[in-house]
């Protein structure tokens, strides 16, 4: 497929409420979205990158900068085939995977629109719809946290993730797991503690969690193997698997029982796709992570959590959990029994509004630049 322009649109857009986690309060997301142009076709995809470099190293500005000088520049005009062609093309390019991933999801998207099949398809999926929970960021007090869960619980959620950080760690899951003695309960520290600190979360054991989720070092492995020897509930990775490679290191290292699939993080969903085949040949559950997407990585995060061995439920709610106002005419909604139905259409089978990229974009590049 000749990819014959290529539109990058930094967004930033107003949450529907603040989102904190250990590094910090956010009340808008940002994100670039990568437009490409292809014999009559458009694929859409989403880098899910930040302002700040908190949860990743990677910000709003070097997505704009690795793609601009880099990526961009092998790709226009360029014949691609396929994902696999595109990851060949970009492997000399070091890191920047949320850079990358954004692209390839244009690709993916494009490759399933000439297929004529939805991304669910391309992937092999087996669910129509998925089992889905939701993240919550860390309250200003434990009663605004019952109140916080009480109205997602309301709303249909039955798997509940608490953003945590020492100090605000055992005492606040204890009040939810009392308040909700059955609900699907996990824990994400996003890297809060240190292997000694992390001897807090000890009695955590004892409130019947899921998982826990990256307490230690985002660039640590070896830590991780000798908290979970200390620890009972399994120790969930995310920011540490940063490839195929390292999701196997974890395994070998018994570093963690659950792994937190991003298709951003790992480089782009090929990769997913490869760590999830990994885990599955040994039974280890995977789910997928989110990253406060905007409805276009969420359809793709759909269809990538319809394979076999997401066996647990992503991190992926409903459009009005995040922004009043989303970029694509559906909107994703929650379904009965915390499902939400994954895409048919073609590709990610989402329509772009293109007037409201327009109205949340802060500076659009058109690559290449002399092109019409
Ligand atoms: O650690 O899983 C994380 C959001 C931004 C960055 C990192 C994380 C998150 C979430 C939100 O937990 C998940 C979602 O998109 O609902
Ligand atoms: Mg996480």
């Amino acid at each position: 497929m000749k990819l014959e322009k290529i539109t990058l649109y930094p967004l930033k857009m107003p949450l529907v409420s603040h989102f904190e986690t250990s590094f910090g309060r956010i009340y808008e997301r940002e994100c670039v979205l990568v437009k490409i142009e292809s014999e009559g076709l458009v694929g859409w995809g989403e880098c899910v990158a930040d302002r700040d470099p908190g949860y990743s190293y990677e910000t709003t500005g070097t997505v704009l900068h690795i793609l601009k000088e880099f990526v961009l520049p092998l790709l226009a005009g360029q014949d691609v085939a396929d994902p696999a062609d595109f990851q060949r093309r970009v492997a000399k390019i070091r890191g920047h995977h949320l850079a990358k991933a954004g692209v390839e999801m244009a690709i993916w998207d494009l490759l399933g629109q000439r297929q004529g099949k939805s991304l669910r398809e391309l992937f092999g999926g087996v669910r129509e719809q998925v089992e889905v929970g939701v993240s919550i960021g860390l309250q200003d007090t434990t009663a605004d946290l019952l109140k916080v869960v009480e109205k997602y619980v309301a709303d249909g959620y039955q798997r509940v993730k608490l953003k945590i950080k020492p100090g605000r760690d055992v005492s606040e899951a204890a009040a939810v797991r009392r308040a909700y003695p059955s609900l699907k309960l996990q824990v994400d520290a996003n890297s809060a503690y240190s292997l000694q600190t992390a001897a807090a979360l000890r009695p955590l054991d004892d409130l019947n969690l899921l998982l826990i989720e990256q307490p230690l070092y985002e660039d640590d492995i070896w830590d991780h193997r000798l908290f979970q020897k200390q620890i009972k509930t399994p120790v969930c990775l995310d920011e540490s698997i940063i490839s195929p490679r390292h999701a196997r290191y974890a395994i070998e290292m018994e570093a963690c029982r659950v792994i937190n699939i991003k298709p951003g993080r790992v480089g782009g969903l090929s990769q997913a796709l490869q760590i999830h085949e990994m885990c599955r040949a040994i039974n280890m559950p995977v789910w997928c992570g989110g990253m406060l997407e905007t409805n276009i990585g969420r359809a793709s995060n759909l269809a990538l959590a319809s394979l076999p061995g997401f066996t647990l439920p992503g991190d992926i709610s409903a459009s009005a959990r995040y922004y009043r106002q989303d970029v694509t005419l559906e909107t994703f909604t929650l379904d009965p029994n915390s499902t939400i139905t994954v895409p048919t259409g073609p590709g990610l089978g989402v329509t772009v509004d293109e007037a409201r990229v327009k109205e949340f974009t802060f500076g659009e590049v058109v690559i290449p630049n002399s092109c019409g």
